[in-house]
């Protein structure tokens, strides 16, 4: 009764404070990564400027290191409103929203900053559009850098990944990626990839530097290989319904707040990548420069192929992001 008594006085007080009448709200956000780690500071700023800029009428509690659920788990309560805001991957998304998998392509993107071209460009829109209407509206977009593979020997040639049993991501493209060079994929939660290294179920993994070192696969796995075949980029990412029942003035303000903690995070995200590469280095991982990544291109003309003729109707998104500068 006490503890009911002081929620309704706290409640009062916050509306009154707000003088609009209406109710504070608190949002439940999901992020997979841990302190240390650049978008575990940004979501903490991004829940900063939401209270700052709606003046108290949202605030965003965010829940680290993945304890409300994995990312394909997440992104289904983000759909159905169990939790209001994350910071997703598009991978993942990508398995239930056709669109966004443009970026789940191997090679489709030249640089990061071609990627944001794109992002910036009539494809992110086409993209941004789909993923509201699946219930999950991106607000922002973050870097992710470049994902390349480690395991207990340099990869410098698809041929080296044959035989080799490689976790990846929850998307069917990453599947094909991984057998089009030979390779046994095998789907897992990021959670769960480092005893899987540690005890053999898999023999490699393939990540950006701040995610192989934040959670260990460091420790299990010898040699990096700077194959950069993929480049994701990850969102801001909110709850369709939740966002759209915001009065104007309130969607600008939290569309603000993560524009400016994306921006607080693509900052954080060069030094970051920078630091994790040396940490790993320094910590003894061998490092392998690939400077021909023709032959890891070329084995992927059967994954685009297969990929658009199942999907006829995403030729017009990879023309469009292949004729970007
Ligand atoms: C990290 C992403 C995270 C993914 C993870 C993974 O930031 O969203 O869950 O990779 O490989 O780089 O699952």
């Amino acid at each position: 009764m006490l503890k009911k008594l002081t929620t309704f006085c706290v409640g009062a007080a916050t509306v009154a404070m707000l003088g609009s009448g209406a109710m504070a709200d608190t949002w439940r956000a999901w992020n997979i990564h841990n302190d240390g780690h650049p978008n575990t500071a940004a979501m903490d700023r991004f829940a900063e400027l939401v209270a700052e800029k709606t003046g108290g009428e949202i605030t965003v509690d965010v829940f680290h290191g993945g304890v409300l659920g994995s990312q394909p788990d997440a992104i289904e309560q983000v759909r159905i409103g169990a939790i209001d805001i994350g910071n997703f991957n598009l991978g993942p998304i990508g398995q239930i929203v056709n669109e966004a998998n443009l970026v789940s392509l191997p090679f489709i993107f030249k640089s990061v900053p071609h990627m944001f071209r794109v992002l910036d460009g009539e494809a992110g829109g086409i993209m941004a559009e789909a993923m509201g209407e699946a219930g999950i509206l991106p607000i922002a977009w973050v870097d992710a850098g470049a994902r390349s593979f480690y395991a207990q020997k340099p990869i410098e040639t698809p041929a080296d990944v044959e035989g080799l049993k490689i976790r990846v991501m929850n998307n069917d493209l990453y599947t094909a990626m991984i057998s089009a060079m030979g390779g046994n994929p095998s789907p897992m939660a990021f959670g769960e990839v480092q005893q899987a290294l540690k005890t053999g179920v898999v023999d490699g993994a393939e990540n950006n530097f701040p995610s192989f070192r934040s959670v260990g696969h460091y420790e299990v796995a010898s040699h990096y290989s700077l194959s950069e075949h993929l480049i994701i980029p990850e969102c801001i990412c909110v709850n369709t319904t939740k966002f759209n029942a915001l009065s104007d003035e309130m969607q600008s303000a939290v569309r603000a707040a993560a524009e400016e903690a994306a921006l607080y995070q693509r900052e954080l995200w060069a030094v970051g990548s920078e630091k994790a590469r040396s940490e790993v280095e320094a910590a003894g991982i061998v490092v392998t420069e690939i400077a021909d990544k023709t032959p890891f291109q070329d084995a992927m003309a059967s994954v685009y192929n297969d990929y658009l003729a199942a999907n006829p109707e995403m030729a017009k998104l990879v023309e469009i992001a292949q004729s970007t500068d």
